[in-house]
């Protein structure tokens, strides 16, 4: 039985364990909860970039910050599905489409969305989409197309999220994921570290997220890729023993989540993110770029896994009533 009445006290406890004994904990309830071999390997792809009309004080897209990225319309479904392919070759069985959206509208630019999730379906993907908000007759729309998961992360605690983002409110995040759920796609809900928060605002974070009425299905973190022309540029990067702390307390309060090690991966050596495999990260984001940003090569990736004795787990396995 997965617990959904956690304590901030009981998060912050375990969050703050001596780490080996966290360590070892998060790999126990790992091991008894999911097959501990098996990594997802999720695929990005930028459907469309940059000139996004919000504030997060993180993101390269947001129009208001002069960065240095290729701003592009959305993509055709035909450049999109060469893309699938590609991933699918490289052992990826989800695939996840990102659009600088604030929110989805009803227009060409969606039925063209609904289009590539319906095709990306049919090749026997996970699909995934992070389109922004979206109201309740648009998640149905999404499903009936075939979509499989929506990444809508809360990125931070209640408190510090007014710090990052002044443009929407974390209530609107939550409805979002309420809207989700009740069109039954699975909720991929996660956040960032490193953004300038405390410790009790990361326990925050993960307080809403195991304590949602269903846990999500998955749950990235993200260490902050700080990117020049954002406010957060000169952010000192986050120390790997914090990652490995936050992906340790997220694997103990929702043993049977996917928790996938997301942005900032490139940073890492490999005996640190065997470190947070042995943690309990269960996916990671693989393909040279993430959104914007560079990631490991597949290369790189595969040799790790070799090296580490994983491998990547298959499309739909299913663990919806488990959570
Ligand atoms: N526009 C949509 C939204 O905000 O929901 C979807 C795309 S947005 C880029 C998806 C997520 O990427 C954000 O919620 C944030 O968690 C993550 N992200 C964006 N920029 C990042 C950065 N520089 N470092 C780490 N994570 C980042
Ligand atoms: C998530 O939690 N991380 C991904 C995905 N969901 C959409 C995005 C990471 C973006 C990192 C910065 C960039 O490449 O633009
Ligand atoms: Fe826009 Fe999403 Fe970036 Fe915020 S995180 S600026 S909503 S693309």
């Amino acid at each position: 039985m997965t617990k959904h009445n956690w304590t901030r006290e009981e998060i912050s406890a375990i969050y703050h364990r001596p780490l080996l004994d966290l360590i070892y904990d998060a790999a126990s309830i790992h091991r008894a909860n999911n097959d501990y071999s098996e990594v997802q390997i999720s695929s990005l792809i930028s459907i469309k970039t940059g000139g996004c009309s919000e504030d997060c004080s993180y993101c390269p897209q947001a129009a208001r910050y002069q960065t240095d990225i290729d701003v592009n319309p959305l993509m055709h479904v035909s450049e999109v599905l060469d893309s699938a392919v590609k991933a699918k070759a490289m052992g990826a069985s989800r695939l996840c489409m990102g659009a600088a959206w604030r929110e989805v509208r009803d227009n060409r630019d969606f039925d063209k969305v609904l289009t590539m999730v319906k095709s990306v379906n049919e090749m026997g993907m996970e699909v995934c989409c992070t389109l922004g908000m979206l109201t309740y007759e648009q998640a149905q729309k999404l499903k009936e197309a075939g979509l499989y998961a929506y990444n809508h992360n809360i990125d931070s605690s209640e408190d510090y999220y007014k710090q990052i983002i002044t443009t929407r409110t974390f209530d609107e995040r939550l409805k979002t994921l309420e809207n989700v759920r009740k069109a039954k796609i699975t909720v991929c809900s996660g956040g960032i570290i490193g953004l300038g928060e405390t410790v009790e605002n990361r326990v925050g974070m993960l307080h809403t997220l195991a304590n949602l009425e269903q846990h999500p299905e998955s749950v990235p973190i993200n260490a902050l890729v700080a990117v020049k022309g954002t406010p957060l540029e000169n952010q000192e990067r986050v120390s790997v023993w914090d990652l490995v702390r936050m992906i340790a307390t997220t694997r103990i309060i929702m043993p049977k989540t996917v928790v996938r090690l997301s942005a900032g991966r490139l940073e890492m050596t490999l005996p640190e993110q065997a470190l947070c495999f042995m943690a309990g990260a269960n996916s990671i984001f693989a393909g040279d770029k993430l959104l914007t940003t560079p990631n490991p090569t597949v290369n790189d990736d595969m040799m790790m896994f070799d090296i580490l004795g994983l491998k990547p787990r298959k499309a739909f396995k299913e663990q919806v009533e488990q959570n």
